[in-house]
């Protein structure tokens, strides 16, 4: 739910106008959207770069993924390790352009931890590659717009690595 949607529901579940730091928290809601928009545009344009980049840093620092007996060693493994990538960069746009990480959390987060665990694909692992592809992204941004990207980046490596 956006912070206008769920503003909305909270003020009428309780049958009253919308409290001073709702409005608030709309303003600056609405106020950074256009900001939003731009760092998610930017991040899509540089999608391949992203999840190629943040990819063999990745490897760089885990070669043992993709050695044998690692879980993306093979050509076929590999491909689907970068494919995770770019289906979780896509939903780390998608959050910045909702300003919500429900998306991530709701897509990405919920029953993809246990789906990874009967894989044995390591958690470890994979929150390791989002800070990879973070590091590759926020290169890519200024000083505010990295800062207000690396938060979902951020949330969503905890998510995955806790
Ligand atoms: C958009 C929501 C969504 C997600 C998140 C998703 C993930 C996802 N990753 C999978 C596999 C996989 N995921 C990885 C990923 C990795 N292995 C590693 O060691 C690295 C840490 C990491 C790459 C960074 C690998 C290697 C497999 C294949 C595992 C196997 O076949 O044994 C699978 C199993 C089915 C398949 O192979 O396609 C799913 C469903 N699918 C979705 O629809």
């Amino acid at each position: 739910m956006s912070v206008v949607t769920k503003a909305i529901v909270n003020a009428d579940a309780e049958a009253r106008y919308l409290s001073p730091g709702e409005l608030d928290r709309i303003r600056s809601f609405t106020s950074g959207g256009e900001r939003r928009l731009r760092i998610a545009q930017t991040l899509t344009e540089a999608r391949e770069r992203i999840v190629k980049q943040g990819g063999d840093q990745l490897f760089q620092k885990r070669p043992d993924l993709v050695s044998p007996g690692g879980n993306a060693y093979g050509s076929e493994k590999t491909a689907t390790c970068l494919r995770d990538l770019d289906y979780y960069l896509r939903l780390i746009t998608f959050g910045i352009a909702a300003g919500d990480v429900t998306p991530i959390e709701e897509i990405g987060v919920i029953g993809a931890k246990e789906m990874y665990r009967s894989l044995e694909v390591p958690l470890p692992g994979m929150a390791e590659s989002i800070r990879s592809m973070k590091q590759v992204a926020t290169g890519l941004l200024s000083g505010e717009d990295a800062a207000e990207a690396g938060y979902y980046f951020d949330y969503l490596a905890g998510a995955l690595g806790s």
